[in-house]
């Protein structure tokens, strides 16, 4: 897939205005994400992964109990591109709409 280019300070100003709740942290596009439980915040980042594995963009992140701590930049590009909006909107599309899916009990057999 090609890499779309570096945006400029001002363009990261007007996309960032546009994206609730994620700021500019050391050059890249920052969010803290809290769950209810470890279990929600980890059902987040598998989901977050397959949407990273669509955009081949992948996020900077971590993950304590409830908590998700996301970086987004462009490693290739040394800055901010589209493909790190495009992966903070589909994070962002995945907490407004949580799946609440659970994964089946295990059987003791
Ligand atoms: N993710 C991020 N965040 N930045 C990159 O520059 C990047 C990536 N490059 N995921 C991708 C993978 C590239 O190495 C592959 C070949 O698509």
């Amino acid at each position: 897939m090609p890499r779309p280019p570096r945006l400029s300070d001002d363009h990261v100003s007007a996309r960032l205005r546009a994206l609730r709740g994620w700021t500019l942290r050391d050059g890249k596009l920052h969010r803290d994400y809290e769950f209810p439980d470890f279990v929600a915040a980890f059902g987040f980042m598998t989901a977050a992964a397959h949407a990273a594995e669509a955009l081949e963009h992948h996020p900077d992140w971590s993950n304590a109990w409830n908590r998700v701590t996301v970086d987004l930049s462009t490693h290739d590009a040394g800055g901010l591109t589209e493909l790190d909006f495009a992966l903070a909107e589909r994070m962002e599309a995945l907490v407004a709409e949580p799946t609440r899916r659970r994964l089946p009990e295990l059987s003791d057999a």
